[in-house]
């Protein structure tokens, strides 16, 4: 039985790559930081096949002794201060978790067995201010925000560590994926839990930023499968990963609220509060390379996605 560590088991990816890993028969280890309250609210169905383990990408003592202790043949880094956002509040904490974790990550494995397979969840948030339309593997980057810096680091010293120490390191770029677990601050959630509460005569609007932003929005359940693909090749490398297709915020709001039979004009409004000092105005993937080499292939089409979303949170509130 094989053995994975995943970092950010908490988060949305970290709950579906489990279940896959859990379903291929792995022994999953999940680890967790420490918090005053339980945060295992996407992962409680599984809290019966996995082993949640305390540990943080900012203290390397930690990630050491993970490894040493369950030993996995494969790691993947999920963990990230990953909300754009709050990379402009705190810069350095961003720095320091997502840009120098992977650092710490890759020197545990450098210390304790560089046979381990490793996975870097890197971004489409590099390519931020794009230099080519659409982006593949050797777009150059142009990172917007603290936290595009940050990934860009995380993506590079991924790279170095395989040419300098033959560590087995990929690196995902991915493109935005979206689910029901999504968190609630990111624009295509707060979209669907907002049209199901208006929905349900729980609020009257929906306030957001800039609508003409264009996202090549996938489904996160499909996107985990190419990060278990990466690891299961001859040679680590990186890849793009995306639906090779872009839509605006305002398509998805359009699309979601039609789902209900309600027009979005009526209850958006835009609001400064949301607007970011730098923004990344279009991301479109070229994922060929991924679908030839990796042969992975998305399932969930962008307009089945936003349904879902919109289903799942009107099922969930209605229940609540
Ligand atoms: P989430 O924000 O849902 O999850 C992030 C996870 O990181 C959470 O489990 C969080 O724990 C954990 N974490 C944060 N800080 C630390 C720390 N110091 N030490 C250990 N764990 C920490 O992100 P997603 O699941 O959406 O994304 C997964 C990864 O993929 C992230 O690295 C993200 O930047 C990257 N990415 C995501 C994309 C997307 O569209 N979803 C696209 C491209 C890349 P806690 O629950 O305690 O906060
Ligand atoms: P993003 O996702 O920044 O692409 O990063 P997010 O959903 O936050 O924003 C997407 C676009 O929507 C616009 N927008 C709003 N965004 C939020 N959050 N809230 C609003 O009210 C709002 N109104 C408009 C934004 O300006 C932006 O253009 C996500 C994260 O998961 C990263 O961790 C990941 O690396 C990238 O996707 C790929």
């Amino acid at each position: 039985m094989p053995t994975a560590l995943i970092t950010g088991i908490t988060g949305q990816d970290g709950s579906y790559l489990a279940e896959l890993l859990v379903k291929k028969g792995y022994r999953v280890i999940g680890m967790a930081r420490r918090s005053s309250t339980l945060n295992t609210e996407r992962i409680k169905h599984l809290l019966d096949d996995i082993t949640i383990v305390q540990g943080d990408l900012q203290d390397q003592g930690s990630l050491l002794a993970l490894l040493e202790e369950y030993k996995p043949s494969e790691v993947y880094n999920l963990a990230a201060q990953s909300f754009v956002p709050t990379s402009w509040n705190q810069p350095a904490l961003t720095g320091d978790v997502t840009a120098l974790g992977v650092t710490r990550l890759l020197e545990a494995i450098r210390f304790v067995d560089p046979k381990i397979r490793f996975y870097q969840a890197s971004s489409s948030e590099m390519f931020g201010k794009v230099q080519e339309v659409p982006q593949k593997e050797s777009t150059p980057f142009y990172p917007r925000s603290p936290y595009g810096v940050a990934k860009m680091y995380g993506h590079w010293i991924t790279v170095n560590y395989r040419e300098s120490f033959n560590i087995f390191a990929s690196s995902g770029i991915l493109f935005n994926h979206e689910s029901p677990r999504r968190g609630l601050e990111f624009v295509t959630r707060k979209i669907s839990d907002g049209v199901a509460r208006i929905k349900l005569g729980m609020a009257k609007e929906i306030r957001l930023g800039n609508l003409e932003s264009q996202r090549d929005w996938g489904f996160a359940g499909d996107y985990v499968e190419a990060m278990w693909l990466m690891l299961q090749q001859d040679h680590a490398d990186s890849y793009v990963i995306g639906m090779g297709e872009t839509h605006a915020v305002r398509e998805f709001c359009e699309i979601a609220f039609a789902h209900v039979g309600l027009d979005y004009k009526e209850y958006v409004v835009q609001d400064e509060k949301f607007y970011r000092p730098a923004e990344v105005d279009l991301l479109i993937s070229d994922p060929s390379r991924a679908r030839a080499v990796l042969k992975w292939e998305p399932s969930v089409s962008f307009r089945e996605l936003v349904t879902m979303m919109v289903d799942s949170d009107l099922a969930r509130l209605k229940k609540g």
